[in-house]
């Protein structure tokens, strides 16, 4: 039978043509139709979904046939972003599908932008985690991304009279033709129920968790595809269905629609994608997801190694040589005493060897420092919902206070601050100290964040076990974010070192020598302005706002949070227009015309985030109008901040700011995206922007605002000895107050000014604010040198092969999972 399915499908353009009619005829049934672009984005789609699947069944078969080590990246998000033009990409067909079609009369890009983007995450972990998967594929490795298939995604966002609205992301309207459904994958989860205590023949104490509800989790595949390599590795997604039992229970109960009402409630556990707000507040609903998520993961993960065991000599001790399991932040980390749950109560191993085990299988990757953001779950609703993971939570945590209290005798305060369990009221569980416990190594995402992680949220556990805690500093895929998103810059790297730096950014190193030649910083500038061309036309297209495209274009981008302070942004501006309104003719003169673009939403409950999107709209509104800003200044909101947007965007950015609080942004990654994008920096010193500034220079980026170190101690200063406000500061609130943008009668606009008294400015806006104006003044004074400007670009755009996503997998690989790559070649 299977010599019939031996050979790959054809690449050539005449088979492509074939496939895609047969898919308009067979897949979709629309034979002999005249289709629109929407009916041929499915055709196509599905045509290259078949060249997928027979890489993706052959990467499986071949890695499961050498027993290798496998990674499995759990994460409660995965922000991919569109499919069709990094498949294609990544497949090597982008050339030969667009002859394909452009024949037949479509256009692949018009084709392209048909495909709605499953929104699967918030910003930064969720787009992160699928970097990483693009990675892993692309350099072989073995790894599994497990995760939720949401039905609504993150939220769409409209801007309503000058407000954010939110609307449901139903993404999957159109079907996804991308995912597999994977009926003969499905295992049932428990909810509630009760732990049932009982002896074994030898008197050993068992325990049983019974009763309850059960709810099946249902399995959708979807090949991740690696750029130049027949790898294609899988990202297997969760939803939740009731379960045939549970159709019984309770129909037979004799309640017909309290029964339905039930069962509705299934289907509920994956419906909707949390926003991550300002504080984290523990919702019933989303610890079941995590448990829902977590338990199908580990129920699929675990009989894919019990296959294994017996084999050969392999027993249940060597999980560990076999699966690796990364945690994306807490919001799995309810796997570590479900793993030890299936050890002691299904395996019956004995505790230590359970707990052995579990700790070399996890590692646990955080990603904010903020206590307020940090997830605790109250210890009544995890026993109420999961009533055996809080007996193992309190034996984890009664064993690990032993180990305390053997080092630092009766130590209550260290205890207190060390225990897994909050003594509050109620009492709380806390998801990083269980993470960090059951993990063999735990690891922080730039290099201050990490130091920040050891000294300040988990200094106890570092005395402990100094060896835990490493740093891993994030990194970018350069297929998407070069390749894809930046044809024009994309193809002059390639006619300078040839097509190996997409997968090896290293090669764009020599490039920098380039900076010095005329000729090479013409062809570089030019592709900057084939992106701001872009840019401008679908800003006219789509919001109807007219931008000069030789203006400096400046970008912030990214969730609304005030830690990211795009409030310091706002005042910027107003302070640029008070500037512009009062400027002479002579002094308009040396101006700098600047296009100012905000994208970002603001999660549904955050006040403050809000009030902020509303201020942006009503400056752009006033500032666009006025005839004095005419050629000097435009301020725009792009609405529905999304991967989509992003990839349009950044392409087409001069400067890009990233200006959080030192020592509050984890990492950031567009950070990373802008600079490979020939885009400069205005930034403070924190996250990664401090390692991009070692690797570009100095004089490359555009820096200010106080150091980390130096925070806490402006703010214990300022409760009792307020610092002078800054007069351009003063003047630019003083505009806002009076109501030049417009008077909220919910008094927004003072809620978020009153935040940055001097008494209590928690974010240091005021503090930094003057160092903030010298930065963006330096970036406009360097702009003038158009020569020189272009220079320190392409110098940076080619030093950032560090920030490839690549790099941190290979970090990963060799510091935390002891994979090695296993390349698949097809035979032939
Ligand atoms: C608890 C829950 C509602 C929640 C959901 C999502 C909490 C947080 C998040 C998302 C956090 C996030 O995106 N963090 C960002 O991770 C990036 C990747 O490491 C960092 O670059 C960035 O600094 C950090 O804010």
């Amino acid at each position: 039978l299977w010599k019939l399915s031996s050979t790959y499908l054809p690449n050539d353009v005449a088979s492509l043509q074939r496939s895609l009619v047969r898919h308009v005829e067979y897949t979709l049934a629309r034979r002999r139709y005249k289709l629109d672009t929407s009916s041929f984005y499915q055709a196509t789609a599905h045509s290259v979904r078949d060249r997928l699947i027979e890489r993706w069944t052959d990467t499986q078969q071949y890695s499961a046939k050498k027993g290798a080590k496998k990674v499995y990246y759990l994460s409660l998000e995965f922000l991919i972003g569109r499919s069709l033009g990094n498949a294609v990409s990544n497949l090597g067909l982008r050339g030969a599908y667009a002859e394909a079609l452009r024949q037949i009369g479509y256009d692949l890009e018009d084709i392209m932008s048909e495909e709605k983007e499953p929104a699967l995450g918030n910003g930064g972990l969720g787009r992160l985690a699928s970097c990483f998967l693009d990675t892993l594929a692309t350099q072989n490795y073995p790894a599994w991304g497990y995760g939720i298939r949401y039905k609504y995604g993150m939220f769409e966002q409209r801007i309503v009279n000058g407000k954010q609205v939110e609307f449901p992301d139903y993404w999957l309207t159109d079907g996804n033709p991308w995912e597999v459904e994977r009926l003969d994958v499905q295992y049932p989860v428990r909810l509630f129920g009760h732990v049932r205590e009982f002896q074994d023949p030898d008197g050993n104490t068992l325990y049983a968790w019974e009763g309850g509800e059960v709810v099946m989790a249902q399995a959708y595949d979807t090949p991740i595809p690696g750029y130049g390599t027949y790898n294609t590795n899988n990202m297997r997604l969760w939803s939740s269905k009731p379960s045939h039992e549970f159709n019984l229970a309770s129909f037979n109960a004799g309640n017909y629609y309290g029964a339905v009402e039930a069962k509705e409630r299934c289907e509920s556990i994956t419906s909707v994608l949390y926003p991550n707000d300002a504080t984290e507040e523990g919702k019933r609903l989303r610890l079941k997801q995590q448990y829902f998520f977590v338990s199908a993961t580990l129920q699929d993960i675990y009989r894919r190694f019990k296959k294994n065991v017996g084999r050969g000599s392999t027993t249940m001790k060597n999980m560990p040589d076999k699966v690796a399991i990364q945690l994306n932040d807490t919001h799995p980390a309810i796997a570590i005493p479900e793993l030890m749950r299936l050890l002691l109560d299904i395996e019956r191993l004995p505790w230590d060897e359970a707990w052995e085990i579990t700790r070399k299988v996890f590692a646990y990757t955080n990603h904010t420092i903020l206590p307020e953001a940090l997830e605790k779950w109250p210890v009544p609703m995890i026993t109420e919902l999961l009533p055996r993971h809080m007996q193992i939570i309190y034996e984890i945590n009664h064993r690990f206070l032993l180990e305390v209290q053997k080092m630092w005798p009766n130590d209550t305060a260290r205890m207190s601050s060390m225990s897994i369990i909050e003594e509050s009221s109620p009492k709380m569980v806390r998801m990083s100290n269980l993470a960090v416990i059951g993990s063999h190594t735990v690891n922080g995402v730039a290099m201050i964040h990490t130091k920040l992680l050891k000294s300040l949220l988990f200094p106890d556990f570092l005395l402990m076990w100094p060896e835990k805690f490493i740093n891993v500093t994030n990194g970018v895929t350069p297929r998407r974010w070069l390749l894809q998103a930046n044809p024009a810059l994309a193809s002059i790297y390639t006619g300078m070192v040839g097509p190996g730096w997409v997968n090896d950014l290293k090669r764009l190193e020599p490039i920098k020598t380039m900076a010095q030649d005329p000729q090479f910083r013409q062809r570089w500038r030019a592709a900057k302005q084939t992106n701001k061309q872009a840019l401008a036309e679908w800003l006219y297209r789509s919001m109807n706002i007219r931008v000069d495209p030789n203006a400096l274009f400046d970008m912030q981008i990214k969730r609304i949070h005030e830690y990211k302070r795009q409030l310091l942004n706002v005042l910027g501006i107003v302070h640029r227009y008070a500037e512009i309104t009062q400027a002479t003719p002579e002094q308009r003169k040396t101006m700098v015309p600047r296009v100012h673009i905000i994208a970002g939403k603001a999660a549904p409950g955050y006040v403050m985030a809000k009030n902020l999107v509303m201020l942006v709209c009503a400056v752009s509104e006033v500032v666009n109008s006025d005839a004095a800003c005419r050629d000097l200044l435009k301020v725009v909101f792009v609405p529905n901040f999304n991967v989509s947007l992003a990839e349009i965007l950044i392409p087409a950015s001069d400067i890009s700011q990233h200006i959080s609080t030192a020592g509050m942004e984890a990492s950031g990654t567009g950070n990373m995206k802008f600079v490979m994008n020939g885009g400069l920096i205005v930034g403070t010193m924190d996250g990664a922007n401090i390692e991009i500034e070692q690797a570009i220079g100095e004089h490359n980026m555009f820096t200010f605002g106080a150091k980390a170190d130096q925070v806490a101690a402006i703010r214990r200063k300022m409760a009792h000895d307020p610092p002078k406000i800054d007069p351009r500061l003063h003047r630019a609130m003083g505009m806002i107050r009076a109501g030049i943008f417009g008077k909220p009668d919910d008094g927004a606009y003072n809620q978020l000014l009153d935040a940055i008294d001097p008494r209590k400015d928690v974010y240091l806006t005021a503090h930094d604010f003057p160092s903030y104006l010298g930065a963006i003044a330096e970036a406009d004074a360097a702009y003038q040198y158009e020569e020189k400007w272009t220079a320190k670009c392409i110098e940076a755009a080619c030093s950032m092969w560090m920030f490839s996503s690549d790099r941190t997998i290979r970090e990963y690989a060799a510091k935390i999972w002891n994979v090695e790559p296993l390349p698949f070649r097809p035979p032939r």
